[in-house]
């Protein structure tokens, strides 16, 4: 099978390659990416040899029908995916997020392929911290960031494809990932990147923002589990029930790493800042058999620690460009 992964030099897309050569060696992978900030070829040197690498965006029409033409399944990461950067500059996301995904629809339409779109938890909005409900497949969109209203949109689009066109795609919407090659930017990296470097955590406001984490390699094992077994025109939430605040994730990684467990400071919150996500997964469990692998947070986060501890070429640069924009933000 031919699959074109799009956004496979970024955190998820690229641990997707690196898996799937792994666990489907059979699959002939191109990769569709713009090397935006957020896309980093070193991601890939490991398999390198054994893919296609095309740069470029997943906007630009003609690249795109030429591309999808040659394929037999599009798996669509490509994406803006910070939501802090949504808040200072919302233009990206609306390009690469929606008109990108409008540009791959098209596409996948005209040359009869199939494609799995990749979404996120957040397009539901928040939960209170004690409402006993999660997320499901039913739960209605209500996005709070620009970044989450540009995944919801694209959502919507590829629904709309399924119900008018008939168009052979399945959708996933996933909560949060961590793990190995995950921009510094984001919470853990950040603090983890930070700590190394003798710097301590920043918590948004007091801190009791719960999001329900996930390794990235148990977000890709249901990925390919949904294209295998998943039912076309479905939608599938992944999320493998480890709810933690933002303070627990902290104090967590203060231990790993043998700091003091007082040893961060509170910065100014995010606007909008979404309290609580929590995903029902029981469907695509139902359906697919799939369940997560990293069952213990504790272990994934060492594992993910020791990661950067040995890849500091990797993130250095970024992370000193990453923090001149959270100063200028103030956070
Ligand atoms: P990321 O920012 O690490 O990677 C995004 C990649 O997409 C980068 O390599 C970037 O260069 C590329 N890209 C950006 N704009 C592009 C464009 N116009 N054309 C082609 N490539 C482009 O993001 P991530 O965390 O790996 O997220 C991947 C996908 O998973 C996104 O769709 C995101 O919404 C979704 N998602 C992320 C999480 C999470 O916790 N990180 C959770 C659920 C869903
Ligand atoms: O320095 C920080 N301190 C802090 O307290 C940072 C960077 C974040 N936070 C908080 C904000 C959130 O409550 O940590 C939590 C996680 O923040 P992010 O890593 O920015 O993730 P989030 O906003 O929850 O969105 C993530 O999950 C859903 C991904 O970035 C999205 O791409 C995905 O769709």
């Amino acid at each position: 099978m031919k699959v074109l992964v799009t956004g496979g030099a970024g955190f998820i897309g690229s641990n997707f390659v690196l898996r799937t050569r792994q666990t489907r060696p059979d699959w002939e992978l191109t990769v569709l990416d713009a090397l935006t900030y957020a896309g980093n070829r070193d991601s890939l040197a490991a398999v390198e040899d054994d893919l296609t690498f095309v740069e470029g965006s997943v906007a630009d029409e003609a690249l795109v029908d030429r591309l999808v033409a040659d394929t037999d399944l599009v798996v669509h990461f490509a994406a803006e995916s910070h939501n802090d950067n949504s808040l200072d500059n919302p233009w990206p996301f609306m390009e690469a997020n929606i008109i990108g995904t409008y540009r791959l629809l098209e596409a996948v339409r005209k040359h009869d392929k199939r494609i799995h779109h990749i979404s996120t938890d957040e397009v539901y909005g928040d939960l209170e911290l004690d409402d006993p409900h999660r997320f499901t497949e039913s739960t209605p969109v209500n996005p709070s960031s620009p970044y989450s209203a540009s995944k919801a949109s694209a959502d919507l689009l590829v629904r709309a494809w399924v119900r008018s066109f008939g168009l052979k795609a399945t959708l996933s919407n996933c909560s949060n990932n961590y793990g190995p090659r995950q921009h510094v930017e984001k919470f853990i990296p950040r603090q983890v990147t930070g700590i190394l470097e003798g710097v301590m955590p920043k918590l948004y406001g007091a801190g009791a923002n719960v999001r329900d984490w996930i390794h990235v390699d148990d977000h890709n094992d249901a990925v390919v589990a949904i294209v295998e077994q998943g039912r076309l025109g479905e939608t599938y939430l992944i999320g493998a029930d480890g709810e933690q605040n933002n303070r627990e994730i902290i104090a967590l990684i203060l231990e790993l790493m043998g700091k003091p467990a007082d040893w961060f400071e509170h910065v100014n919150d995010r606007p909008g800042h979404d309290m609580r996500y929590a995903i029902d997964s029981g469907k695509l469990r139902a359906e697919t058999g799939w369940t997560p692998q990293y069952q213990d947070i504790r272990a994934g986060l060492a594992q993910t620690i020791a990661w950067y501890t040995d890849n500091t070429d990797w993130w250095s640069t970024s992370r000193a460009e990453t923090e001149k924009t959270y100063q200028r933000l103030g956070r």
